[in-house]
């Protein structure tokens, strides 16, 4: 059994005899009631799952394990002191619970080194696909391509026990995340430059090797996709993506399969896809306005004029958050600390002082502020990355690592398959003591 993996269960198992505790001893205790505007405004704040990976707190933001992010860029492990943080230490700290040391980080890295080989068949399937088939699609067939491989499912199919079930999903979640930027830069390249494709670099990190295999070679660029690699790593359990990762896992299919249904929700423009939706609209703003440097009023009339059609302003407000998104504070700093003179981020900041008092004075939006969306792209347009329907793809490279992290823990905790009740209108008709004809 590998270190990690051991040191793993080791610590997870009286984790998981508390929760077992929680279920049998104290599982009469009401903890919420849910009101029908709840049912009808997408479940906004009924606690009815568990993760344990990352908090959401709507005036502070993302805690991981505990920590903010700028806590996270001064403890977690770096390549180089000015850098940021690399991913594989924050996958760590999200399945271990504990800040990793150097040692602990070279581990997982070595781990997914070695596990990054990925089958002939899953090319050819993106190769497949047209090159205009969103990137999103592209990525999540090369995912589902995968899906063979599962160790979880050749353990299923073998007769193992349930409690054998977190070994097996952690050989696959360390698998599928290995393998997950060989994917994601093969449909970048195969999209946008002629199948030209990239070998991995074994002696790179997993973010600095993502931007290797798409063509990026700077320090800077591989600087920012660490960075942007753990901003976005997780959003508690709620999120689309999250939650149906987890969800999916639940029916015990495969965390690639699990992952791959997950990433589709990603793929919407109201969660991960808002990334390509920020720069489409800027771009449009400017070109209908004739000028890169759009003044606050010609802003102010282009946020209008997108109300007035119906449309939503995209980066801005959230169904949590309630102050302006931490994770995009850490790329405005990162921003003002390498591109500063950069015209498109001096008008994301100018969009930032113009919007939120213009949906603020609207009423019914309950969080005018940005969201990490509102910021992304401008970053990777700098550097050249400019085929925006691509971002939502380095978000979901991202997002695997918390959500994987956090199926491991589900098996682990023998969480079963989830299944909420529905009730059709006239149920809710009747508990609200309304006077109406409707049958269903
Ligand atoms: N522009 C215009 N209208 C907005 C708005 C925005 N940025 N944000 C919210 N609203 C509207 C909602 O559409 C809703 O309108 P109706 O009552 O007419 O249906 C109303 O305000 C109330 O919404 P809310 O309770 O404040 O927000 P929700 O929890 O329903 O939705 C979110 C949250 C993120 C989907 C929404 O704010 C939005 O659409 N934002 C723009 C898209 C975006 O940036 N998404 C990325 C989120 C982060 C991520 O997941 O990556």
């Amino acid at each position: 059994m590998g270190q990690l993996k051991k040191i793993f269960i080791e610590r997870a198992l009286p984790k998981a005899e508390i929760v077992k505790t929680l279920k049998n001893e104290h599982g009469n205790m009401v903890i919420g009631e849910v009101t029908i505007a709840q049912v009808l405004s997408g479940m906004k704040g009924v606690v009815s799952l568990l993760t344990c990976t990352s908090k959401l707190d709507p005036e502070e933001g993302i805690r991981f394990r505990g920590y903010t992010i700028p806590e996270l860029q001064n403890s977690l492990p770096k390549i180089n002191p000015e850098g940021e943080p690399i991913p594989e230490g924050l996958f760590y700290l999200m399945l271990m619970d504990e800040l990793p040391t150097e040692e602990d980080v070279l581990y997982v890295q070595n781990e997914w080194t070695k596990r990054a080989h990925i089958p002939k068949h899953v090319f050819d399937v993106i190769d497949a696909l047209p090159r205009d088939t969103h990137p999103m699609n592209q990525f999540v067939a090369g995912i589902v391509a995968m899906a063979g491989s599962s160790k979880f499912m050749k353990a299923y199919e073998s007769g193992i026990s349930k409690s054998d079930y977190w070994d097996s999903t952690y050989e696959g979640v360390m698998d599928l995340i290995a393998r997950i930027p060989r994917i994601a830069a093969y449909v970048y390249r195969h999209a946008y430059h002629n199948d030209q494709q990239i070998e991995p670099d074994p002696e790179l990190d997993w973010a600095g090797n993502l931007a290797h295999m798409m063509g990026y070679d700077s320090e800077e660029v591989k600087r920012l996709m660490r960075l942007y690699m753990v901003i976005h790593a997780d959003h508690e359990g709620g999120n689309v993506s999250a939650h149906t990762t987890h969800l999916v896992g639940s029916a015990l299919s495969s965390p690639y399969q699990a992952y791959a249904a997950g990433m589709l929700g990603l793929a919407g423009p109201l969660h991960g896809l808002a990334n390509q939706e920020v720069v489409k609209w800027i771009m449009d703003m400017n070109r209908e306005l004739g000028t890169d440097d759009p003044s606050k009023e010609q802003i102010a009339a282009y946020v209008e004029r997108t109300l007035e059609q119906g449309r939503v302003v995209p980066g801005y407000g959230h169904a949590v958050l309630r102050k302006t998104d931490p994770r995009y504070v850490a790329l405005r700093e990162f921003s003002l600390k390498y591109l500063p003179d950069d015209q498109l981020f001096k008008v994301v900041g100018r969009i930032y002082e113009v919007v939120p008092p213009i949906l603020g004075n609207i009423g019914k939006i309950k969080n005018p502020w940005p969201n990490v969306d509102a910021h992304s792209g401008v970053l990777l347009l700098h550097y050249g990355i400019k085929e925006f329907e691509f971002y939502t793809v380095l978000f979901a490279v991202s997002r695997a690592l918390g959500v994987l992290a956090q199926l491991v823990w589900d098996r682990v905790y023998g969480l079963p398959i989830e299944r909420p009740k529905s009730q059709n209108t006239r149920w809710f008709v009747e508990k609200a003591g309304m006077d109406s004809p409707i049958r269903f």
